[in-house]
């Protein structure tokens, strides 16, 4: 569906279908006669993803639940029917948006093409960027609590609101590259305006009750099936090091690192295996979620074999097996 025409039509709903009786959200969260339905504010939509690295670098069509949760200024789930509209800049989405139910929302995300060559300060090359967007109203204190921005009430600059974009480089920022969600439909990209804007303004120049997009994003890493290999095996990415030498019978104390050939972590739910030729590891290590980084501590046995196998098992199977010693 043509984004623009999705907003337009939502934003209409909500200005002109407020009564909760012919509402296109099914039963209303307004019980205030005189103050607008209640519509998605900015600090209360959020984003989770089932998982954070399918393997997807090389491999077809495992998929993410990437769930949008939305809540109105007075934090209460938004009346069913909102619409949630999504972009991204790798793999594909089932849908381009999902209807909330009971405050939340679905679409699965799919590993495929594209695959993202974006690499910058911010983020690797196989990182998606993930945008979920709708209409809604910024963030103010209401001071006197009458469910309005009126005299005496709060707009702090931070909740001010620029046009949404997707933010291909992860910079934060809006710079080349990145793709604007151009609501004013000037086709630049507009910074705050210094007011709040929604339709609970009540306070003359010191607001509009224009709509603005509400928006949140996140990263979708489709790592790689394998750990990449380095020569020589001493350099990055494994950075094995060892703080002795190995001797029969003596211990070392061996650090190494695993990523993809991107530099990502490798996918969720791989699995480690680290076993000397001869001798005995203490703790064995186990894959880590959150880190590249290994340590293991090695007492080797007396055949004067000093080797140690590396092996990392992917979700679907594949394998990377090195003996770096
Ligand atoms: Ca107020
Ligand atoms: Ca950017
Ligand atoms: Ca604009
Ligand atoms: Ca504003």
């Amino acid at each position: 569906m043509n984004t623009k025409l999705t907003l337009i039509l939502l934003t209409t709903s909500l200005f002109f279908g407020c009564s909760s009786g012919d509402s296109p959200f099914g039963t209303g969260a307004n019980l205030n006669p005189g103050v607008p339905a209640a519509i998605p504010d900015q600090n209360s939509f959020s984003i989770a993803f089932s998982e954070l690295r399918p393997e997807a670098w090389s491999l077809e069509g495992n998929t993410v639940d990437i769930t949008i949760r939305v809540a109105d200024r007075n934090n209460f789930a938004v009346p069913d029917g909102t619409v949630v509209n999504f972009k991204t800049t790798g793999g594909a989405l089932e849908k381009s948006g999902c209807t909330v139910t009971n405050g939340a929302c679905t679409v699965k995300w799919i590993g495929q093409d594209p695959r993202p060559t974006n690499a910058a300060a911010f983020i690797n090359d196989g990182q998606a960027y993930i945008l979920a967007y709708t209409s809604g109203e910024e963030s103010f204190i209401d001071t006197n609590g009458d469910d309005l921005f009126d005299a005496g009430d709060t707009f702090p600059g931070a909740n001010d609101l620029t046009d949404a974009y997707v933010d291909a480089d992860n910079s934060g920022t809006f710079n080349l590259g990145d793709e604007l969600v151009d609501l004013n439909g000037n086709g630049t990209y507009d910074a705050g305006d210094g007011l709040y804007n929604g339709p609970r303004c009540q306070n003359g120049a010191a607001c509009t009750p224009t709509p603005v997009i509400v928006r949140t994003g996140g990263l979708l890493t489709m790592s790689g099936s394998y750990f990449a290999a380095g020569t020589p095996l001493t350099a990055a990415p494994f950075l094995f090091t060892s703080t002795a030498a190995p001797s029969s019978g003596g211990t070392s104390n061996i650090t190494f690192s695993l990523v993809d050939v991107n530099g990502n972590l490798l996918p969720t739910g791989t699995t480690l295996s680290v076993t000397p030729i001869d001798g005995t590891i203490a703790t064995a290590p186990t894959f880590k979620d959150n880190s590249s980084s290994y340590s293991v501590s090695i007492l080797w046995g007396t055949s004067n074999a000093y080797g140690l196998t590396i092996t990392t098992t992917a979700p679907s199977g594949r394998t990377t097996t090195v003996t770096p010693y």
